[in-house]
C-alpha cells in the first residue's frame, strides 16, 4: 500500500513540474518537529479576475508527510484556507501542493518547505525577556540609516524622505540597527525592541510601523526578512536579545486582507464607522454595560487602522501562527503586544499559551496603558478573583512611571512611588513588570523633568534598580529631548538619533562626538547597567521599602548573596538620614559602597544627602 502511494506521488511531481506564480500562501513554510503541527494554510490568488475555490476543486499534497485535512471555501472565492497536518515524524523536505479541477492542465501547483527548526531549537532563542535583562527601544526608521538604497522604494505609497519633516520617512533602517549593535552591548543593553518592521504600506506616517499590510514581509525601506534574521543572529550572537513588536488588534487600511478579505467578518463591521472609546473599566467593571465593552473591544482605533475580528477562527488561526512563525524563522526571543487592552482577551489567551507551549522559556508582554494599579493587572497574571484570568506574562508598566516616578522626582512626592509599589500584591510577579522612563508615546523624561539633569540621573538610577524589566528609549542615554502635544502630537518624541547618519555633523554613538553632560549620563547609565549584569539582587532579588521620612526615600533589594540599598533625595534641600531605621535589612553590614562613585558608608551613622540625588550602595560586611 504504501509502495503504491510513493509512486504516486513521485510521477505526480515529475509531471507537473513548474509552479504557480500566482498562489501566494501564508505562512509560506514550517517547520518539522513542531508542536503545532495542524496548521491552517492561508491561500490567495494574487490575479485581480482569478478564483482559487473552483468547481469540483482538488487538493494533493505529494508528500504522504503533510497531509491535506480539510479544504475551507470562504466567501471570497479567490481565497482558501487549507488545514494540513504534518506527520510528527516527517523530515525535512519540499512538499508539492497542488490545486485543480476536472482539466489536468489547469492545476495549479506551489512549493511548501517543511523546513528543520532553528539551530538551538528554542533555547538559544524564545529565551524569554526578564528582570535580568535592561532592554533598548527603537523607532528603526529614526535611529540608524545603515542602507542609503532603500530609503525610497519604488512602488510603495509613501514615496516621502525628508529628515526636516517628522512627519515623512527619514531613512533608517536595520542595518544602522545592526552598525550600532556594540555600541548598545558596550551600554550595558541586552534586549532590542523594535518599533514594528512589518511592511507598512500605508500613504502616509509610516514612520512607526503600527499599521501593517503584509504580516509576513520585513517592510523594505527597513530591509529583507533575511536582513532581519541577520539582526536576531549578530543579537544572539553578542549575548542579547530580540524583542518583536506585534499588533494583533488591528492592520494598516492598505493591508491586503483589507483591501482583497477573504470573508466580509475578517475584521469587526459596524453600521457606520465606529472608533473604539479607549475604555478599559467596561472590561472589568461589575457595574459595566455590554454596549461600552463591545465598542470598547470591536470598535476600531483610528479609520487607518481596521480592527481584526479575532473570534473569527481563520483570524485566530492566522495571528497565532504568524506569531510562532516569527519567532521560528527570525529567532525572537520576547514579543511586547501592542493595544493589548482592545483585544479580544480570550483570543490572547489563546496565543499567548500557543507560543509558550512551543516556547516553554519566551515572555510576551503587552502595552496596557490604563490608570490604576488594579486595572492593569486585569490584563496580566494577577492574584484578583476576577472570572477572567489572563495569563499575560507581562505588562507595560503606566502605573510606575505616571503615578510613581513623575510625582516623585518631579515634585518630590516620593509617597506616590511608595504607593504605587505597594500596590504590588494585585500581581502574580511584579518582577515582569516593564518599567520605563520614556517611549515613543510619551513625553521624552528629560524634557519631562525640564532638561533637569539631576531629575534624569534619579529617574535612570531608580529604573535600573526598581523591580521590572527596564526598557530605555532610544537616546535618553545621550540627552535626547522632546515633548508630546501641540501639532505635531507624538512626532517630536520621535527625532533622529544624532550621529545614525553619515552626513549627521555630530555623531553621539562615540564619546568623542558627546558632550561633556552626554557622556556624564551615558556613563552614569552604563556603569549603573553594567553592575546590574551581575547583581543578583536587583536582577531577581527581593524589593523593601521602607515609608518616605523628611523628603528621602529608602528601598533595598536582596537576596541571599547580595544586599543593595538605594536611598533618593528627591527634594530641593540636602536632607539627613539616620541609617540606624534600617537595620532590619543592614544588619550583619558594617559598611555601604556606592556603586557608581565608590564612596564609602558607615551603616551606624547619619548620612547626610544632598538635594536631588541617588545613592546606590552595596552593602558590605
Ligand atoms: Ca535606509
Ligand atoms: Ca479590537
Amino acid at each position: 500500500m504504501k509502495k503504491i502511494f510513493l509512486i504516486l506521488y513521485s510521477s505526480f511531481f515529475i509531471l507537473n513540474f513548474s509552479f504557480s506564480q500566482n498562489v501566494e500562501v501564508y505562512p509560506s513554510h514550517w517547520w518539522v518537529g513542531m508542536k503545532w503541527n495542524k496548521v491552517q494554510l492561508m491561500l490567495r490568488d494574487n490575479r485581480p479576475d482569478f478564483i482559487l475555490a473552483v468547481d469540483k476543486l482538488v487538493v494533493r499534497s505529494s508528500s504522504p508527510d503533510l497531509k491535506i485535512i480539510k479544504v475551507n471555501r470562504v466567501e471570497n472565492r479567490r481565497y482558501l484556507f487549507l488545514d494540513v497536518e504534518i506527520s510528527p515524524n516527517a523530515k525535512p523536505q519540499s512538499v508539492t501542493i497542488s490545486l485543480g479541477g476536472v482539466i489536468a492542465n489547469e492545476w495549479q501547483k506551489f512549493p511548501f518547505e517543511l523546513k528543520p527548526r532553528r539551530t538551538g531549537n528554542g533555547t538559544a532563542f524564545a529565551q524569554g525577556v526578564y528582570s535580568q535583562d535592561f532592554m533598548y527601544l527603537i523607532m528603526p526608521d529614526r535611529f540608524a540609516n545603515g542602507d542609503y538604497s532603500n530609503d525610497k522604494v519604488p512602488g510603495m505609497r509613501d514615496q516621502s524622505l525628508n529628515r526636516d519633516s517628522l512627519q515623512l520617512r527619514h531613512g533608517g533602517d536595520l542595518q544602522g540597527v545592526i552598525d550600532h549593535l556594540d555600541y548598545l552591548k558596550d551600554l550595558g543593553i541586552t534586549a532590542v525592541w523594535l518599533t514594528p518592521v512589518m511592511e507598512n504600506d500605508m500613504p502616509r506616517r509610516t514612520e512607526h510601523g503600527y499599521a501593517m499590510t503584509n504580516q509576513y514581509k520585513v517592510d523594505p525601506r527597513l530591509g529583507t526578512n533575511e536582513l532581519y534574521k541577520t539582526l536576531g543572529d549578530e543579537l544572539h550572537k553578542r549575548g542579547m536579545k530580540l524583542v518583536q513588536d506585534a499588533v494583533y488588534n488591528h492592520m494598516g487600511s492598505y493591508n491586503f486582507t483589507f483591501l482583497d478579505p477573504p470573508m466580509k467578518d475578517w475584521v469587526h463591521q459596524w453600521p457606520a464607522y465606529t472608533q473604539t472609546n479607549y475604555k478599559d473599566q467596561p472590561l472589568f467593571d461589575p457595574h459595566g454595560s455590554e454596549a461600552d465593552k463591545k465598542k470598547m473591544v470591536d470598535g476600531w482605533f483610528t479609520r487607518e487602522m481596521p480592527d481584526m475580528n479575532q473570534s473569527n477562527p481563520y483570524v485566530a488561526n492566522f495571528l497565532i501562527q504568524q506569531a510562532i512563525w516569527s519567532v521560528e524563522e527570525f529567532g525572537v526571543d520576547g514579543w511586547r503586544i501592542d493595544t493589548y487592552i482592545y483585544c479580544d482577551l480570550d483570543f490572547m489567551n489563546r496565543c499567548n499559551k500557543a507560543l509558550m507551549d512551543e516556547y516553554p522559556r519566551i515572555t510576551m508582554f503587552g502595552e496596557c496603558w490604563v490608570t490604576g494599579t488594579a486595572n492593569e493587572a486585569y490584563f496580566v497574571q494577577n492574584n484578583l478573583n476576577s472570572k477572567f484570568k489572563s495569563n499575560l506574562v507581562g505588562v507595560t508598566d503606566f502605573q510606575w512611571i505616571f503615578n510613581g516616578i513623575y510625582p516623585a522626582i518631579k515634585e518630590g512626592k516620593n509617597d506616590n512611588l511608595y504607593e504605587v509599589l505597594s500596590n504590588d500584591f494585585l500581581y502574580k510577579e511584579p518582577l515582569n513588570n516593564v518599567i520605563f522612563l520614556d517611549n515613543h508615546d510619551i513625553t521624552r523624561f528629560y524634557s519631562e523633568v525640564g532638561e533637569d539633569f539631576d531629575k534624569l540621573k534619579m529617574g535612570l538610577g531608580c529604573l535600573l534598580t526598581s523591580r521590572g524589566v527596564p526598557e530605555m528609549y532610544y537616546g535618553t542615554e545621550v540627552l535626547m529631548t522632546g515633548a508630546k502635544g501641540g501639532r505635531q502630537f507624538d512626532l517630536n518624541v520621535r527625532k533622529d538619533f544624532p550621529g545614525g547618519w553619515k552626513e549627521d555633523v555630530q555623531n553621539k554613538f562615540t564619546s568623542a562626538g558627546r558632550t561633556e553632560k552626554e557622556n556624564e549620563i551615558f556613563n552614569w547609565t552604563k556603569t549603573i547597567a553594567n553592575f546590574r549584569k551581575n547583581s543578583s539582587a536587583i536582577k531577581t532579588g527581593k524589593l523593601m521599602q521602607y515609608a518616605p521620612q523628611n523628603g528621602t526615600y529608602v528601598y533595598f533589594r536582596y537576596d541571599g548573596k547580595q544586599t543593595v540599598m538605594v536611598v533618593m533625595n528627591t527634594g530641593d534641600k540636602e536632607r539627613t538620614i539616620d541609617v540606624k531605621r534600617f537595620v532590619e535589612r543592614t544588619n550583619g553590614f558594617s559598611k555601604a559602597r556606592n556603586i557608581v562613585t565608590s564612596a564609602t558608608n558607615d551603616l551606624d551613622a547619619e548620612w547626610n544627602l544632598p538635594a536631588k540625588t541617588i545613592w546606590i550602595m552595596e552593602l558590605n560586611k
